[in-house]
C-alpha cells in the first residue's frame, strides 16, 4: 500500500523534472496526482479538495516561483500544509485542573473504538505522571463492559468505581465524581457505552452524562481504520456533546491514518494521543509531522521534503554567510584553532578581559578530548560544508557522523556550539580591542 502511494509521488517528482518554474499545468498534475493519494489513504473527499486548493493557491505563489527545484518546493509546501492543519498547539497536553481538585475526563466514541482500552492506557499515564486516578465504568450497555474495565484496572493496579446492578449510567457518573472528590482524586476518567450505528437515545445519555459531571476533556476515541464514516460520527458529537480533543487508535495496523487529516479539518479540535497496540503503554503523543510523512507514504517522502528543506536552507545560509562575512570565521578556521585552544591554560582569563564576552566561550568549549572528537567530525566533512554549515541536514549528519567515528548528536552538537561561538564573535567584532584581544588571545593573530 505504502509502495504504491511512494510510487505516485515519484510520478509527482517526475511530472517537474527538466522543468524550471512550476506553472499552473504542472501544478495540475501533480494536485491530481496528490488528490488519488489523499484518496487512497482515506482522506474525506471534502478534506481533500480543500486541502489541494490551498495547497495549490500557495504553489502559485512568488515564493514557489523563484525556486530554485520546483519540485521539491513543492513536495515541501504540500508536506508543510499537512503539518500545520494537523499540528495544534495544544496537542500534547489534557487540560487538568490543579492537584486539589478532581478533573474529569470523559470518553465517547462508537462501539469497538477502543473508549475501555484508551480509558485504561491514558490512567496508566497520568498514573505514571504522579496522579491519583480512578476510572468508572459507565458503560451499562454492553454486559461485559464493566468487567472489562474491572480487568484492565486491576491488570495496571487503576482502582475503577462501577455499580453492578445500576440501570442509569447518568447516576453512576454522579457517584463516581461524588467519591472521586471525597477520596481526593486527582483524575476522574469516565468510560461510556458505544453503539454500531449513531442513534439519539446514545448521543441523549452521553450529553446527559456531560452535563451531570462538566467534564475537563471530552475525548472523541476512534478507530484510525474507520475512514471516512468517522467524520461524521465526529460532527455529530461534536454538536451534540462538543469535542475537547481526539485520540486515534490502531495506528499499528497498516492504515496510513487519513482519518487524522479529515477530523482536524472538520472537527477542528486538537489530536492529543494515538494508540499504537493494545497494552497500557501503546499511546503515544501525537506528532504531526510523522503523521504527515505517514499519509503521504513514509520514507521516500521524508527524505524528499529533508531534501527540500536543505535548499531552503542553503539560500537561507547565504544570506547569513553574507552578513558574518565580516568575521570570515568558518569551521576550517575553527579547525586551525582547535590546536591552539587545547594549549590554552584556561578561558577565564580571556572572558576576564572581556567582560562581554561571557557566554561566548565557556569552559566546556576547550575540553580536550571533546576539541580531538570535533577535530574528527570537522575532517570528515567537505569543504563546502565546512564554508557553509547550514547545508548540513541530517542526511549529511549522518555521513559525517560515521566518517568520524561519532554520533549525529554529536556532529549536531559542534554544529551548534560553533554557530553559537561565531554569533558571540560577530557581536565582539563590533567592538575593534575586545576583538583583537580576543584573536590575539586564541592565537588567531
Ligand atoms: N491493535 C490495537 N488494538 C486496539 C487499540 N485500541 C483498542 N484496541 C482493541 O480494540 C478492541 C476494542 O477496544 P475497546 O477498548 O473494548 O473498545 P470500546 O470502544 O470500549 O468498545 P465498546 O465498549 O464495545 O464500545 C479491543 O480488542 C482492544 O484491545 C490499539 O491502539 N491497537
Ligand atoms: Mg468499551
Amino acid at each position: 500500500m505504502f509502495d504504491s502511494l511512494s510510487d505516485k509521488f515519484s510520478n509527482l517528482i517526475r511530472t517537474f523534472q527538466g522543468k524550471s518554474k512550476i506553472s499552473e499545468k504542472n501544478i495540475q498534475d501533480a494536485t491530481n496526482e496528490i488528490q488519488s493519494a489523499l484518496l487512497d489513504a482515506d482522506v474525506n473527499l471534502r478534506v481533500v479538495r480543500r486541502f489541494i486548493n490551498r495547497t495549490r493557491e500557495e504553489a502559485l505563489g512568488d515564493k514557489v516561483l523563484k525556486a530554485v527545484d520546483p519540485g521539491q518546493q513543492f513536495i515541501k509546501i504540500v508536506y508543510d500544509k499537512m503539518v500545520s492543519l494537523l499540528g495544534d498547539k495544544d496537542s500534547e497536553k489534557l487540560n487538568l485542573k490543579g492537584p486539589d481538585t478532581t478533573s474529569v475526563i470523559l470518553m465517547m466514541g462508537l462501539q469497538g473504538s477502543g473508549k475501555t482500552t484508551t480509558s485504561a492506557k491514558l490512567a496508566y499515564r497520568l498514573k505514571k505522571e504522579g496522579r491519583r486516578v480512578l476510572m468508572a465504568a459507565c458503560d451499562l450497555v454492553r454486559p461485559a463492559a464493566i468487567t472489562q474495565l474491572e480487568v484492565l484496572g486491576e491488570q495496571y493496579s487503576i482502582p475503577v468505581y462501577s455499580e453492578h446492578d445500576a440501570k442509569n449510567p447518568v447516576k453512576v457518573a454522579e457517584n463516581a465524581l461524588k467519591y472521586a472528590r471525597r477520596e481526593q482524586y486527582n483524575v476522574l476518567i469516565i468510560d461510556t457505552s458505544g453503539r454500531m450505528h449513531l442513534d439519539a437515545d446514545m448521543m441523549e445519555e452521553i450529553g446527559k452524562i456531560s452535563s451531570a459531571v462538566t467534564p475537563d476533556e471530552r475525548l472523541f476515541v476512534s478507530d484510525a481504520m474507520t475512514g471516512q464514516n468517522a467524520v461524521n460520527i465526529a460532527k455529530e458529537f461534536e454538536e451534540k456533546v462538543g469535542i475537547t480533543g481526539v485520540i486515534l487508535t490502531k495506528f499499528d495496523s497498516d492504515t496510513r491514518g487519513g482519518v487524522a487529516l479529515s477530523l482536524k479539518e472538520i472537527v477542528g479540535r486538537p489530536i492529543k494521543f494515538i494508540g499504537t497496540g493494545e497494552k497500557a503503554e501503546n499511546l503515544d503523543v501525537f506528532y504531526a509531522d510523522r503523521m504527515a510523512s505517514r499519509i503521504l507514504g513514509m520514507g521516500d517522502v521524508v527524505s524528499l521534503v529533508e531534501k527540500a528543506q536543505e535548499t531552503f536552507d542553503a539560500e537561507q545560509a547565504e544570506k547569513l554567510q553574507r552578513k558574518m562575512a565580516k568575521s570570515e570565521f568558518d569551521l576550517d578556521d575553527y579547525l586551525e584553532q582547535i590546536e591552539n585552544m587545547t594549549k590554552m591554560g584556561g578561558v577565564e582569563k580571556i572572558l576576564d578581559m572581556l567582560p562581554g564576552a561571557k557566554g561566548a566561550i565557556t569552559e566546556d568549549m576547550v575540553d580536550k578530548k571533546e576539541l580531538l572528537k570535533e577535530k574528527a567530525i570537522i575532517q570528515s566533512m567537505t569543504l563546502t560544508e565546512r564554508k557553509n554549515i547550514y547545508i548540513i541536514g541530517s542526511a549529511r549528519k549522518k555521513r559525517i557522523a560515521k566518517g568520524s567515528g561519532t554520533s549525529v548528536g554529536e556532529v549536531g552538537h559542534l554544529l551548534k556550539k560553533f554557530e553559537k561561538m561565531r554569533l558571540s564573535m560577530k557581536k565582539l567584532a563590533k567592538n575593534k580591542k575586545y576583538q583583537n584581544a580576543l584573536m590575539q588571545q586564541m592565537g588567531m593573530k
